[in-house]
């Protein structure tokens, strides 16, 4: 007679639920999931919104779109506000219909100086920020918050069912002293992007320099293209000395994009996430990772990067 008889199906059951609970519960993610290879950068980099020399790290392009990602959804209406989370579960805010009302892609790469990006989107309805830029006093602009979790040690939390619900997400976690975010709006009525450090929206001032040059776009009918260049110094305060990757090291990294169209009601437009969610600003726990590579292989079209395979099996 085995252990489990019929007479103590019920408890069988119970176990066997019990056991799903716990394995589902424990199933969950240090953060949401999205995890993006940032190469080492091949050739030179002209910050000047021409994504040109972009195209060796194509292979490696992300998307932050409508359409369902691997990892995670936000949970039908599991936003803040009243008119939040409509056009699909990658929605954080706001209304976004799908790609032809706003897609990005992205791509990163970095060197012993800096941590590059290249961003390009697709938006129906495309709005710079006018001046003063040294604060951020209106929320009618294009904006694009990059979220770091530079010891990449953001307390695990988990996510059961990869499902958010993103008025809990906020209190996760909190910021810890390696944790930061900044806030970039690339479309500014002068030549230059600009850029605020978090909380009092105040100027991150290398960023925000366009002298510097450190953000430029270029607009195309409805869509537009930029390229910025992070200095690593501008981590230093964060991660208590010079960020210098070596092959298959990781950040918590994520991007909220926000997603202005004056056409909507209020909240005008949309907020959707690269990995997780709106509140990334504020739960470093949710983040997704960039992993560093040295040795990232280029023009792999169609294919994993070859050195992908090792550094998930190391990550893992
Ligand atoms: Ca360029
Ligand atoms: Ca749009
Ligand atoms: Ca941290
Ligand atoms: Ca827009």
């Amino acid at each position: 007679m085995s252990l489990i008889s019929l007479r103590s199906k019920p408890l069988f059951l119970l176990i066997m639920v019990a056991m799903w609970i716990v394995l589902d519960v424990t199933d969950g993610q240090a953060h949401s999931g999205g995890e993006a290879i940032s190469a080492p950068r091949r050739g030179n980099i002209k910050i000047d919104g021409d994504l040109t020399e972009w195209n060796v790290v194509r292979s490696l392009a992300q998307e932050i779109t409508t359409r369902p990602q691997g990892w995670y959804q936000i949970i039908a209406g599991g936003g803040k506000g009243s008119n939040t989370n409509k056009g699909g579960l990658r929605v954080s805010r706001g209304q976004i219909d799908g790609d032809k009302d706003l897609k990005v892609t992205w791509m990163t790469m970095w060197d012993d100086d800096n941590l590059y990006f290249a961003f390009e989107t697709i938006d129906d309805d495309i709005n710079e920020i006018k001046p003063p830029y040294d604060g951020r006093n209106s929320r009618n602009f294009e904006g694009y918050w990059l979220c770091f979790d530079t010891k990449h040690d953001a307390p695990v939390k988990n996510l059961p069912n990869k499902k958010f619900n993103t008025a809990q997400v906020a209190g996760l976690s909190s910021y810890e002293a390696d944790d930061t975010f900044w806030e970039i709006a690339p479309l500014t009525a002068r030549v230059a992007g600009a850029a605020w450090k978090k909380d009092g929206q105040v100027a991150e001032p290398k960023l925000n320099n366009p002298a510097n040059g450190h953000i430029m776009a270029k607009r195309s009918g409805n869509s537009y293209t930029f390229e910025v260049r992070l200095p690593w110094d501008i981590f230093d305060h964060f991660y208590g000395k010079r960020i210098k990757p070596t092959d298959g090291d990781i950040i918590g990294f994520d991007i909220t994009v926000m997603d202005v169209d004056p056409v909507y009601e209020p909240p005008k437009g949309g907020a959707m996430a690269w990995s997780s969610d709106f509140e990334n600003d504020n739960s470093p726990s949710v983040l997704g990772d960039i992993i560093f590579s040295t040795t990232a292989s280029v023009n792999l079209t169609g294919k994993l990067p070859a050195t992908w395979g090792h550094i998930k099996y190391g990550y893992k």
